[in-house]
Formats: C-alpha cells, structure tokens, sequence
C-alpha cells in the first residue's frame, strides 16, 4: 500500500500527487501525526519534511527521492526518459524549480496577510521569479524533449506556476511571463494528471489565501 503524508496546502504534496495520477497509481493520505515539525511526525520522518511517502513501510521524504522511487518501482509510463543525457535534463528541469524557482515564491508565503505586505519584498521577489522564469524558458529551449509526455522533471510546475498567478493577483506582483513558456505551459495543464491535481488543489489554495485575509 502506498500511504503519503501530506498538509493541504503544500505544493510539494501537490507535485507528488501528479506523478502518483499519472502512474494510475492508488494511494491514500494521511495527515503527519501530530501536525506538522510535530515529534510524533518526526519518530516516523526525522526530517520532518512533507510529502513522505510509505510503501509497505519502507518510509521515504523528499519529493524528488520519492519520484525516482516510484519511477522505478513502477516504471509504467516512464518518467524519467531514454539516455543519459535525456534523463539529466529531467532531472535538471526538476532540481531547478525545487532549488531556483519555487525557493523565489516561498519568500512571499511569510509575507501575504495584510499585516505583512512589504512592498520592496514583493517587487524584488517578482524580479527574481520573472528571472527564474526567463531561465526556464531557455533551457526549455535548449532540452532534447521540453515537449510531453509528462516528465518527472515537469511535475514541481503546475502548482507553482498557479501559486505565482494567484500572487501576482492579489498582491500586484509585477511578474514577467516570457511567451516563450505559455504553450508548454499549456500543454502541462492538459496532461490528465495534472489536470485533475489542479482542480483538486485549487480549493486548498484558495482555503489558504482566505485564511491569510488576501
Ligand atoms: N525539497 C523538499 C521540500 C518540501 C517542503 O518544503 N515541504 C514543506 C511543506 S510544502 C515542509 O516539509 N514543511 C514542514 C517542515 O519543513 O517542517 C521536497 O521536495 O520534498
């Protein structure tokens, strides 16, 4: 059995969610015991980090590890694709939105309710984002298949291209969408798998935004 600990609202959780759909894979969910940073969680995943993952009790965090994981234990479709240079692009598409872009974003995510808007923040950050962005693009560009079928590089972006959407409107970021992003952006979003996980997460986003008064 394939259980998963995630928290609503993480986009981490989301990104995982989209390569379990995309495998057809069942799993069920749990919150982590406790909550979240909790010891309880923590006797179970040391890191304390979200998603986890436990497939037969073999206990595994991070979402990228887990990709991989599940890429190989169930390599139908494959996600990951064919040759060593093909399958480091992916796995550079994916290490640049954990480690590039979405670290961008999340310097805003202390900053949304009313009582922590910071102007100055929020205009460099929706620079950074925008440049993050701009880099994305070329190295679409440059990648041997920037195109689909979902890769396991591809699956951090969905959520986090909705989360820059839902900021940039309620807090005037000024972001930069090269054009150049807009159909694999597209086409990401009519994949079934990331599809459904938009149209599931999109509540627990809005959930969120409505809680911090924005
Ligand atoms: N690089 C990690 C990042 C995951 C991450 O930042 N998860 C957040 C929730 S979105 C989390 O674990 N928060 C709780 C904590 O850090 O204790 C991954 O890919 O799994």
């Amino acid at each position: 059995m394939l259980t998963l600990y995630t928290i609503p609202e993480s986009l981490y959780c989301a990104k995982t969610r989209i390569l379990l759909r995309h495998k057809g894979l069942t799993w069920r969910e749990l919150p982590p015991p406790g909550g979240v940073g909790a010891a309880d969680y923590k006797a179970i995943v040391p890191s304390g980090n979200l998603p986890a993952l436990d497939h037969d009790g073999f206990v595994l965090t991070d979402s990228e590890a887990i990709a991989e994981y599940l890429d190989e234990v169930f390599p139908d479709p494959p996600m990951l694709g064919q040759g060593a240079q093909a399958r480091a692009r992916v796995r550079e598409r994916a290490r640049f939105h954990d480690t590039r872009l979405e670290p961008q974003l999340r310097a805003l995510f202390g900053h949304v309710a009313p009582d922590r808007h910071d102007r100055a923040l929020f205009d460099r950050q929706a620079d950074l984002v925008s440049q993050r962005l701009a880099q994305l693009a070329r190295m679409l560009d440059a990648a041997p298949r920037p195109d689909l079928p979902l890769g396991l590089g591809d699956c951090g972006y969905p959520v986090t291209f909705a989360w820059i959407d839902a900021f940039a409107a309620r807090l005037d970021l000024p972001i930069r969408w090269p054009a150049a992003l807009a159909p694999w952006r597209a086409a990401l979003e009519a994949q079934p798998a990331v599809a459904a996980e938009l149209s599931d997460y999109a509540p627990h986003m809005e959930d969120w935004l409505v809680a911090k008064g924005v």
